[in-house]
């Protein structure tokens, strides 16, 4: 449950939040595996309420289930069948995001992506089917300091499920054997919070070992992280989750922005980790932002840094991805300026792919914060320092720092003047390519280049009016 079934020489799961199966399955292909991308958080793939009451489809629709059926705006089974094995034959993994707290709202009488239907009011969902009795009795969440209150009663309305039941744990159990038999390599577990540790306990020991036809060692067990947030001072705490798999750590999202955004100088990083009061980086997942916290949902408030901040969001993310703590998330967005509103659609509601662009970027509406290069590249950088410890930190005193992963990484990050310095990157003597700033091409660096003389040091420039307040080499950007 610990284990992410990275393979070795990847690393990190890209969010591609809202995307199709098809189109999944394409950027496997062409482009994460080629970059080095470990696996793929996908949208929930159960089949939800089609959300009919307001200007447009609301992304969040999908996170109110009427059926385990496998079809969505993203696809139908068989599409999803498609992409987990196109996806695994090139290494890359999937990671289904499972609604399992709850169903829909009150929606009266409803229909799903699948044409599914439900009596909501009186919880009656057919096609799993569930029926009332299989829901707490209804109460809101309205007390964080009450466990009982968060856990069994409804989260924003939602028809909370009593996991307690084994009947519903059956059903649950079943719909995530069956994405585990399609070929996935784990789940997040939307809601965690929502549910008792000893009823999800049960449900997890319940789920077969991953489908060894699709390359995992026999004996795997699926790689499970918790959407537990766990900011402090609530009756929950993320810690009841870590004997159980990861736990999304949402501390670091919050402090890594308030830190990149100016409100904390680089130089206090030194201890990032569990000096921050995070969990245990091996129980971590992580990430900058995620679909909620961008959008003003869930937690972290303005603290959290996007892609609609750039400067300040690629400096967090080459951070991130530079240090070793934790399963590192990159999310992957839609354009957006209303919180509620969905992805890129036509006017029937259907999703609309990303556009790909000759410079890799994604046009029709996406962002696509996976393919900017100071993104991917930083993913080649983690891959090439992996098993590396931070060494030779260095700081201004202030709103500079640099750092080297072992013999095979050195980068330097300014977030307040220019950088101007001989510094101790580590690395054998050479000329290497700064993966922010362009990349090694054929031999030669298309952006800036760095020095490193036979001790190790180099002298670094990174000034404040540069596209980005990082710098960043490695051993297989050596020119
Ligand atoms: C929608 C409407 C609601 C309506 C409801 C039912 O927006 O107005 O009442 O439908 O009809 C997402 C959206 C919700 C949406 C829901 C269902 O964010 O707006 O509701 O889908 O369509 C808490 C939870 C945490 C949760 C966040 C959002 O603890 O688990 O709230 N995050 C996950 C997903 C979300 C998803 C759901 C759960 C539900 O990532 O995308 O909701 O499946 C403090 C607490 C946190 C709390 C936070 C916000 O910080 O510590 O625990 O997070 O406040 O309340
Ligand atoms: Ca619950």
């Amino acid at each position: 449950q610990w284990d992410n079934h990275w393979q070795a020489g990847r690393s990190t799961i890209v969010h591609l939040f809202e995307w199709k199966w098809d189109d999944i399955a394409d950027e496997c292909e062409r482009f994460l595996a080629p970059k080095g991308y470990a696996g793929v958080q996908i949208s929930p793939p159960s089949e939800n309420v089609i959300v009919t009451d307001q200007a447009y489809r609301p992304w969040w629709e999908r996170y109110q289930p009427i059926s385990y059926n496998l079809v969505t705006r993203s696809g139908n089974e068989e599409q999803f069948i498609n992409m987990v094995r196109r996806c695994n034959n090139v290494g890359v993994r999937i990671y289904a995001d499972a609604v399992i707290n709850h169903m829909t709202g009150d929606r009266g009488d409803a229909v799903g992506t699948g044409s599914s239907t439900a009596a909501t009011s009186s919880e009656e969902y057919p096609a799993v089917p569930y029926h009332a009795e299989h829901f707490h009795p209804s109460c809101s969440v309205n007390n964080y300091n009450d466990a009982n209150n968060v856990r069994n009663c409804e989260l924003s309305g939602l028809k909370d499920l009593d996991q307690s039941n084994s009947y519903v744990a059956g059903k649950i159990i079943d719909y995530m054997n069956k994405l585990i038999s399609y070929g996935v390599a784990g789940f997040r577990i939307d809601a965690a919070k929502h549910m008792t540790p000893s009823d999800l306990k049960v449900i997890y020991d319940s789920l077969n070992d991953l489908n060894t036809e699709y390359g995992f060692p026999a004996n795997s067990k699926p790689f499970i992280y918790q959407e537990v947030i766990d900011l402090g001072g609530e009756a929950v705490k993320s810690t009841e989750y870590t004997d159980l798999g990861n736990v999304i750590e949402f501390k670091y999202s919050s402090n890594i922005g308030r830190v990149f955004r100016g409100n904390d100088k680089l130089t206090s990083l030194s201890n990032w980790g569990t000096g921050w009061g995070f969990i245990d980086g091996l129980n971590a997942l992580v990430f900058v932002d995620n679909h909620d916290n961008q959008r003003g949902h869930g937690a972290g408030g303005a603290e959290i840094l996007t892609y609609k901040v750039p400067k300040q969001y690629k400096m967090a993310i080459a951070f991130m991805l530079a240090h070793p703590f934790g399963s590192t998330q990159v999310m992957s967005s839609f354009d957006f300026e209303n919180s509620d509103a969905g992805p890129p659609h036509d006017d029937n509601g259907n999703i609309l792919s990303p556009s790909i662009n000759a410079d890799d970027t994604c046009g029709n509406g996406w962002i696509c914060e996976h393919r900017w290069r100071q993104i991917y590249n930083m993913v080649g950088f983690k891959n090439a320092v992996e098993g590396t410890e931070v060494q030779e930190w260095w700081s201004d005193g202030n709103q500079q720092i640099s750092f080297c992963r072992g013999n095979a990484g050195f980068v330097a990050f300014t977030n307040e003047g220019d950088l101007r310095n001989t510094l101790q990157t580590c690395l054998p003597s050479g000329v290497y390519c700064d993966v922010i700033s362009g990349k090694l091409d054929n031999g030669a660096c298309t952006g800036k280049s760095v020095t490193v003389g036979s001790d190790g040091t180099a002298h670094i420039e990174l000034l404040s009016s540069e596209d980005d307040g990082v710098l960043a080499i490695h051993i297989n950007a050596k020119q």
